[in-house]
Parts: C-alpha cells; structure tokens; sequence
C-alpha cells in the first residue's frame, strides 16, 4: 500500500519535476513517433471501405497492392478518429535512441465476424499475439494494448512496428498506433514505470 501511494505521488508532482530536455534535432518526450499513427490521412469521403495505393499512406507500408481503409460509422466507429485499417501486413519504421525508455500503444479490433490473429512485431521479433475473435460482433470491439520498454543499448536507430493478421475471411483492425519517449531519467526502469503509469493495460 506504501508503494502505491509513493508512485501516486510521484504522478502528481511529476508536471513540475525537472525532467529530461529534448536532445539537439530529438522530438521531446510525449511525440509520437509514428506518423499517421491514426490512419486519418489522407482523409477520405464517405462511408464506404477505401482501398488505398501504399504510397498514399507512407511512411506506412504494406506488402500488398493496397491498404484498406474503413471509415467510422454509427454502427462500426473507429477507436480514434473516422478512419482505422484492416490489417493484412502494416509497418512503419520510426527512429529511436539506444538504452531510452519508450511507451508503445495501439487499439485493435476483431473484424465484426470474421475469427482472425493479428500479430504484432518490433524488429521481426513478435511481441504479442492476439486471438481476434469477431463471432458474434455487429460492430467493431476496441482493445489498447499498451507496454512501456527500454531501447537495446547497441547501436539500433530504428524500430520497425509491424502488424500482421490471418483471417479466413478478413483480418482484425488497428488504430491509434502510438510510441512515444518517456519523459523520465534513466534512473527509473521501465518495470517501476509500469506499475505506476496510469495508461499502461494489456488486453
Ligand atoms: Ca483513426
């Protein structure tokens, strides 16, 4: 109990707490790094699915002809925004920093159903695996998945997030796709970061 409260404490103190200054040409803490982490651009007309060339959505990319791209409608809204993608393969490569500690967030979905897997990797090493299961669904069910993590120390200026799905007859959806750099010292690690950060689940 004495730990909560020492953690709920820091959290409310924590705006006025000298914290790390963005670095010469770094994006300070709480940027997302991911650009068009929502899927809003470019933005669409209608409420029909787009399918949309790749290089509409870049720096996003796919390994298919085309990105799809669902609207929000009364009875299928998006997670964030009015526009969230299906997800056959999706990637985006992003900077980061060596040994820098970092949140990483997304909502999913099951396709209203449709039984699907999506599966999320950094690097090419897979970090989860969600069963999606939409049987049953008339709309779309979000879940934020969220996980903070420490940068390996190597060399490693980059980090590939990619999301694949399997599905018989579509896959899951994504949206708000978010990594962003904590704005804490190096002094406190990513599991005590977790205990205390109120935005941190793992649905
Ligand atoms: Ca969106």
């Amino acid at each position: 109990m004495k730990t909560k409260a020492l953690f709920a404490g820091l959290l409310l103190v924590a705006p006025v707490l000298p914290i790390l200054s963005a670095e010469e040409g770094q994006p300070g803490p709480w940027t997302n790094l991911v650009v068009n982490g929502s899927f809003e651009l470019p933005s669409l007309p209608g409420d029909i699915v787009n399918i949309v060339p790749p290089s509409e959505l870049e720096p996003w990319q796919t390994a298919e002809s085309a990105f799809s791209v669902w609207p929000s409608v009364p009875t299928a809204l998006a997670a964030d925004g009015r526009q969230h993608v299906e997800v056959v393969s999706v990637w985006q490569t992003v900077p980061i920093r060596p040994s820098v500690d970092y949140h990483f967030s997304f909502y999913h979905s099951p396709r209203p159903g449709v039984d699907s897997t999506l599966t999320v990797s950094f690097n090419g090493f897979v970090i989860r695996r969600f069963a999606e299961n939409g049987s049953g669904l008339t709309g779309f069910n979000w879940k934020r998945y969220g996980t903070n993590f420490l940068a390996p120390s190597s060399p490693n200026d980059s980090l590939t997030i990619r999301f694949d799905g399997i599905g018989v007859a579509g896959n899951a959806h994504i949206d708000g796709v978010v990594l962003e750099r904590l704005p804490l010292n190096s002094t406190i690690r990513a599991s005590e970061v977790e205990v205390c950060w109120p935005t941190v689940t793992a649905t």
